[in-house]
């Protein structure tokens, strides 16, 4: 296995570090937001890494303020408290990225960063979309799977019958593209992404160009490193939300039933996950 980018086979035409931007959302990341930045730069090294912050209460961004005094190729980008969320947060972080490509992936090292050379290579090649296609989904708990196994399920159902491009696993947060058709995506048709929402990677294949075709590579899922996870039971209800008008009414109906959404505050109930 390879890793980093300065062993990864190199063409003539091969990734340059320089044209990409590693989009993080972070949340109270403070546990591992200096560890991941560093990884990345260690690997890749002329990279561009933008985090995109929630307005995190733990010293996320003290930290991050802190890695750019030290790395000019570390931005941050700390939005308004008032539209917080993470769809909402990777629609800022590719708008605004300003190289050729861009990838998102979480900051708490579950999408292992020796795996972005993966992506770089595919989108190198020409891919505007390479997916992170999670190798061992049986590792997580069942109750975790089966949710992961259904909404990817209905998602891919609702992209099959819109005629759109369909990757196998929909519900990933380790993706990859070409700036400038993702950013003309989200600039045309971003009123209609859920930005409350946490499947960023569905909305923008609901409204990929036609004829997208997206590349997939594989990587190992791992464990959260440090911190709290910041997503609950709301990841459904949101996911059928961006199913058109039948899963809105879905959502409606459930959606009552479900917990109330998790307050952010530094002492967050650490909630039941179902999440996929
Ligand atoms: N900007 C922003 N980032 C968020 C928000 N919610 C979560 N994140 C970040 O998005 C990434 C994924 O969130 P996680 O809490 O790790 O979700 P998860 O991977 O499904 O959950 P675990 O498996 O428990 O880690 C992490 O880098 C979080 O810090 C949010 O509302 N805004
Ligand atoms: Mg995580």
């Amino acid at each position: 296995m390879q890793y980093g980018f300065d062993r990864m086979t190199m063409t003539e035409a091969g990734p340059n570090a320089s044209s990409f931007t590693i989009v993080l959302p972070t949340y109270n990341e403070v546990q591992n937001i200096r560890g991941m930045v560093e990884e990345l730069l260690r690997l890749y090294p002329g990279i561009n890494v933008l985090v995109v912050d929630d307005n995190s209460i733990d010293g996320t961004v003290e930290s991050v303020k802190d890695l750019i005094a030290r790395h000019p190729s570390v931005q941050l980008m700390v939005r308004d408290p008032k539209d917080r969320g993470l769809t909402a947060s990777l629609m800022d972080g590719i708008v605004n990225a300003s190289t050729e490509y861009f990838i998102a992936m979480d900051a708490d090292f579950q999408h292992p960063p020796a795996s972005v050379g993966d992506v770089m290579r595919e989108l190198s090649a020409g891919h505007i979309m390479v997916v992170g296609t999670r190798n061992n989904i049986r590792a997580l708990s069942a109750t975790r799977r089966l949710a992961s196994w259904g909404a990817n399920f209905l998602a891919r159902s609702f992209l099959f019958t819109h005629r759109k491009c369909r990757p196998s696993d929909l519900m990933s947060g380790f993706f990859g593209g070409d700036t400038a058709v993702w950013r003309g995506v989200i600039l045309t048709n971003g009123k209609k992404f859920e930005r409350q929402g946490f499947k960023i990677l569905f909305d923008l294949m609901k409204f990929s160009p036609s004829g997208t075709m997206a590349a997939e590579v594989h990587y190992d899922f791992g464990e959260r490193s440090g911190g709290e996870s910041k997503l609950d039971s709301r990841v459904i209800i949101s996911l059928l939300r961006q199913c058109g008008y039948p899963g809105r009414f879905v959502a409606a109906l459930i959606g009552p039933l479900s917990r109330r959404p998790a307050r952010r505050s530094k002492d967050q109930e650490v909630v039941a996950t179902v999440r996929p």
